[in-house]
């Protein structure tokens, strides 16, 4: 049954002239029968750079990551298989939260991390990722006086003060599921493999950060993973990576540092919505065009800061 489906999408795929994206976050399932797996810049980049013939493409991940592809490449249907696939992260601050916190501070930079809506990273002078947070900050920096506002995340807004010692307003948000990981639970995962190197998502606490071996962003995590003479790690992000991980080290081993790290946004793409979303070509991911304009700008910013993206 699961064979018929993934030959029926595959084939629908060439009907449609699509191509399948999937964050790193998704189900295996889907990493599995994706044409490309990678973090939302990656992502959004491959959307940006799509061969003239095709003209869809589908992406699993989460709204904001499938809005960013659509910021990149206007030209091209963007579908989204599960649309309420949201992210309580980028929900937690809103485009009249941010007007207002500019109204407060009118000479600061406002860097956005990607986690945002289009109404954000329009508002924004800059976005970032989690792996070019600390260059982006840095530059935002360098070119005021004046604090340099970051919004929505405010464990990696910290992480990013704490190594630069910039002075940042940082908005409240944060991801509830790396929120949420405890340093006790990757202590008791390092003793039950102590010779395990920690990686750490700059979206946790703090107190977990400051245990890890690493801090890094999932496209960081794949790499340091395979350039380590480590043989064991401990990942402290959502559960998705550790899928990607194993595949592309099988002389490895990867635990996950807690059962809590599961997005249950990211896990609302199955491979029957994503047959149902090539089928239909719905729904359709669209942003305005005022709004799209300005968050490309942003975006465009950020990829001019650090050419080499993630
Ligand atoms: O940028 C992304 O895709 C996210 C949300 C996390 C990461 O570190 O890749």
């Amino acid at each position: 049954m699961e064979d018929l489906l993934r030959r029926e999408i595959i084939r629908l795929k060439e009907v449609r002239k699509a191509v399948i994206l999937a964050h790193n976050y998704q189900i295996d399932e889907i990493q599995d029968i994706a044409d490309f797996t990678g973090d939302s810049l990656e992502l959004a980049r491959r959307a940006a750079d799509l061969a003239d013939s095709l003209e869809a493409v589908v992406f699993c991940g989460v709204y904001f990551m499938a809005e960013t592809a659509a910021i990149l490449n206007p030209s091209k249907k963007i579908v989204i298989p599960d649309e309420t696939a949201g992210c309580p992260l980028s929900d937690m601050i809103t485009a009249d939260d941010l007007r207002k916190l500019k109204e407060k501070y009118p000479s600061s930079p406002v860097v956005c991390y990607v986690n945002s809506s289009a109404q954000i990273k329009a508002l924004s002078d800059v976005c970032c990722t989690s792996s070019n947070a600390e260059r982006v900050v840095k530059y935002a920096a360098s070119s005021a006086r004046s604090p340099v506002i970051f919004v929505p995340d405010r464990n990696l807004g910290d992480w990013v003060r704490r190594r630069t010692g910039i002075d940042m307003i940082i908005w409240d948000g944060f991801c509830p599921t790396h929120d949420r990981v405890l340093p006790d639970e990757i202590l008791s995962a390092r003793a039950a493999h102590p010779s395990a190197k920690v990686l750490a998502h700059p979206e946790c606490r703090a107190a977990a950060l400051d245990i890890a071996d690493e801090v890094a962003s999932t496209s960081g995590m794949l790499k340091i993973a395979a350039a380590s003479s480590a043989t064991e790690f401990i990942i402290a992000t959502e559960s998705g990576l550790v899928w990607r991980l194993k595949k592309e080290n099988p002389s490895k081993r990867f635990y996950s540092a807690s059962p809590k790290l599961i997005c249950p946004n990211m896990k609302k793409n199955d491979l029957h919505k994503l047959h149902r979303a090539l089928e239909s070509l719905e729904p359709e991911v669209r942003v305005p065009e005022d709004i799209r304009a300005r968050a490309h700008a942003a975006i465009k910013k950020m990829l001019s800061i650090d050419g080499s993206g993630k």
